[in-house]
């Protein structure tokens, strides 16, 4: 159930920057106006800022920049996924915590989230820089019922889910899927994904979602190994990023996402994911942990598996690597 106070809050968001009376606030709840001032207070102290607007009411002007569950909670609109959530201040990795809480048997989408990683990881040995309070990282827990062998292309769901989220909130931004797992604005990296497994020889008991966001960085706080190629949401939105608001409409598309990729397969979303790609009908080279070729991205499958046109016209199909355009 939720509280006064978060029912407060509720509306005031809801007002969207508009002034919410006193009055009705306390007529509608069936409270005091003292008791509406006293949670205005309480607002106040975690991190809202209200301007009162004489005659007319309270009009909220800032929010903390905050990914308690409670924040999240707010904007959540999810049936399973969010319904549990661990928040950290500084953990290794969100990826370690999730294998363990998957282990003991944490619920289909419970999520793991930090304020800062001292390990956050890339795929293979690469590292993933999340720097204090800066960015969403953070693990889902998702239980699909669906074989080791479809899960493999579950990370282009959740590229799609990441893209539909932030083009939702922020109208004026373009991500660009790079396939499989970056999402790109205007040519450089903003978020990672990175999806693990835990399974039986034909079952998935748990896929381990991670998700790497650079939300509100400025240019000085990425390292030099990554500053001309990494950029955040705040750079290229111009505007401070509400990353609770963010990470519950990320929640509501994966929920969304993964109904329709367990029911209907991949082949449900390869049309969306084409469209928001900037990998198909460019020349690319592969790398693989083997082997390196090029040749035109012709496509991707119904199994969500690149397809690869060379030169000599034979199609070679790309189940995991590192592309270059
Ligand atoms: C990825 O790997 O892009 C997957 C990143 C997944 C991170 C999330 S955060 C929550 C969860 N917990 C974890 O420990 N991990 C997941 P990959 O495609 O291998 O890309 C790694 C490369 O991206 C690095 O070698 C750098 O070049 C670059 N990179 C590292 N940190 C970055 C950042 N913050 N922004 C942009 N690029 C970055």
């Amino acid at each position: 159930s939720i509280s006064m106070k978060d029912e407060i809050l509720k509306r005031l968001l809801a007002a969207n920057g508009e002034a919410v009376s006193g009055q009705e606030l306390a007529d509608s709840l069936g409270v005091s106006r003292t008791a509406i001032w006293k949670h205005m207070q309480t607002l106040q102290e975690e991190g809202y800022i209200f301007e009162t607007v004489k005659k007319k009411g309270y009009m909220l002007t800032g929010v903390p920049n905050s990914l308690s569950p409670t924040q999240i909670e707010l904007f959540l609109n999810t049936k399973r996924f969010g319904r549990e959530i661990h928040h950290f201040d500084v953990v290794d990795s969100t990826q370690t915590i999730a294998h363990k809480l998957a282990q003991e048997g944490a619920p289909n989408g419970t999520v793991i989230i930090a304020e800062d990683q001292t390990a956050g990881r890339g795929r293979m040995t690469r590292m993933w820089e999340s720097t204090h309070g800066t960015g969403i990282w953070m693990t889902i827990i998702v239980r699909p019922d669906v074989s080791p062998q479809q899960a493999s292309s579950f990370t282009l769901v959740v590229a799609v889910a990441v893209t539909m989220a932030i083009k939702t909130l922020y109208k004026n931004v373009e991500p660009a899927i790079k396939w499989p797992n970056d999402l790109l604005i205007n040519g450089k990296k903003c978020t990672g994904i990175l999806t693990e497994m835990q399974a039986e020889a034909d079952l998935v008991q748990a896929l381990l979602v991670g998700i790497g966001i650079n939300a509100n960085q400025v240019e000085t706080d990425f390292s030099p190994d990554i500053s001309d190629k990494a950029t955040s949401l705040r750079l290229e939105a111009g505007e401070e990023i509400n990353r609770a608001a963010l990470v519950a409409t990320i929640l509501q598309y994966l929920e969304q996402f993964t109904d329709l990729f367990v029911n209907e397969g991949f082949a449900s979303i390869k049309k969306l994911w084409e469209e928001m790609s900037c990998t198909i009908g460019q020349r690319i080279e592969v790398t693989t942990i083997r082997e390196r070729f090029e040749g035109i991205a012709s496509g991707i499958t119904d199994e969500g598996v690149l397809q690869l046109t060379q030169a000599d016209g034979t199609i070679r199909t790309i189940y995991s690597g590192d592309i270059k355009i």
